[in-house]
């Protein structure tokens, strides 16, 4: 079992700062409902949500997530000192009901500094949410 890269990607520690969030005052962590215990990240149309993450050179890693909202997005891996995109790992289509990823993507691209970065489409649906949780990424180790 390798170590989770991501820090509070389950949303489930109230007053974490792991995660940035463009749009602070709309979205956010939220809970799922008075009866489910879940907390999750809401990501309103053309905001993001994101954080640094420590990512080694010409490695293998395995980005899971489980997401849901009408709006769709995207999610990529940054250059955290220039916010160049080092590639769109994968669109998100938009999806009712809470689905799960998995990406595998190897790092080609030696930066020192690595943002996981989620991105809620653009929609004229303002009271839409792309919705985020259970973060993580591991290095996967080859045989
Ligand atoms: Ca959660």
């Amino acid at each position: 079992m390798s170590t989770n890269l991501v820090r509070d990607g389950d949303f489930e520690t109230t007053g974490s700062s792991a995660w940035n969030m463009t749009a602070i005052n709309e979205g956010g962590v939220k809970k799922e409902s008075e009866t489910v215990t879940n907390q999750y990240c809401q990501i309103f149309p053309s905001e993001s949500t994101y954080q640094d993450i420590g990512l080694g050179i010409n490695q293998s890693f395995m980005l899971t997530f489980k997401y849901r909202g009408i709006i769709g997005g995207t999610v990529h891996i940054f250059n955290s000192n220039s916010n160049e995109s080092v590639e769109i790992i994968k669109s998100l289509s938009p999806q009712e009901n809470w689905t799960d990823m998995n990406v595998q993507f190897t790092v080609d691209y030696d930066y020192s500094a690595y943002r996981l970065h989620f991105q809620a489409a653009y929609s004229e649906l303002t009271d839409e949410t792309l919705d985020i949780d259970e973060v993580s990424v591991v290095e996967v180790t080859q045989d």
